[in-house]
């Protein structure tokens, strides 16, 4: 059996093979991660062509944060093939970064080569409410950490594609960007470091989605980066709480899935 920490590409490559076999065609148009509470926005996507638990394949993990299903859906949207990761593995696990990143590398190994990254998060920028969606532009990582084998030196610049946002654009005008910073977690913020995140141009916080996106971006995969906020970060509102961040995600969920339903026949 292959393994993911000393072979992430062999691995991603053996559970592209089942997702195949379970899935019952050999690639896929496009892989979307769902974050916190952003699960019901799959269930207005498309028609459901197979569903089933992450860890049927091979080099993922069970779940460990509630709001995380931990399954792998795929779907047809608009005639589009679309695998959907209902859940994700993140950094504060403490089960290093290859977990974290599988998901899009088996997305790239079944032909995607586009991947949405949505995430739930904190607010630093005035004008966003709690419950409203962001398009990411960039981002800071925070992380100390990387989604890449080895010294591979990719380029940034373009990240989060500027087509796909512009495309996001066109459907719904109103969506504003933002620059995300990925924190390591599991805690939240010291309100202190909230205003460092500030200063070096964060407008959103939060602990997932950068080192999938380099993976990704490394696969050659186009990104396009979705946060919905949740809550102020620390020190601007009330104090943070999981089960609030939780019901305001399942709140604006459906909003999300009609405007992804919208967005990914034309991409
Ligand atoms: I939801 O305020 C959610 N996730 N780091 N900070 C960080 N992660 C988050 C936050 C937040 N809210």
């Amino acid at each position: 059996m292959t393994d993911l920490r000393t072979d992430p590409a062999g691995a991603a490559q053996a559970a592209a093979a089942v997702l195949a076999e379970r899935t019952g065609v050999a690639r896929h148009d496009l892989a979307i991660v769902l974050g916190s509470g952003w699960v019901p926005a799959v269930d207005v996507l498309g028609e459901t062509i197979a569903d089933f638990p992450v860890t049927d394949l091979p080099g993922f993990l069970p779940p460990a944060v509630e709001g995380h299903a931990g399954r792998i859906r795929s779907l047809d949207v608009g005639g589009k093939r679309v695998l959907a990761f209902l859940g994700r593995t993140h950094l504060y696990e403490g089960r290093g970064v290859e977990p974290v990143v599988h998901g899009v590398r088996v997305a790239a190994a079944v032909g995607c080569s586009t991947i949405v990254l949505t995430n739930a998060c904190g607010c630093l920028k005035q004008g966003i409410a709690v419950g409203d969606p962001v398009l990411i532009s960039d981002h800071l990582n925070f992380t100390g950490r990387t989604g890449l084998v080895g010294p591979r030196f990719v380029d940034l610049t373009d990240v989060y594609a500027r087509r796909l946002r512009d495309l996001v654009h066109e459907i719904d005008p109103s969506i504003v960007e933002g620059v995300y910073a990925q924190f390591p977690g599991p805690q939240y913020e010291t309100p202190a470091e909230v205003r460092m995140a500030g200063i070096l141009g964060a407008d959103l916080v939060g602990m997932s989605t950068v080192l999938e996106a380099v993976a990704a971006h490394a696969e050659g995969c186009e990104v396009l980066g979705i946060s919905l906020v949740t809550n102020l970060a620390a020190g601007l509102g009330d104090p943070l709480d999981h089960e609030e961040v939780l019901a305001v995600g399942t709140a604006s969920a459906t909003r999300m899935g009609e405007l992804l339903g919208q967005v990914i026949p034309r991409i």
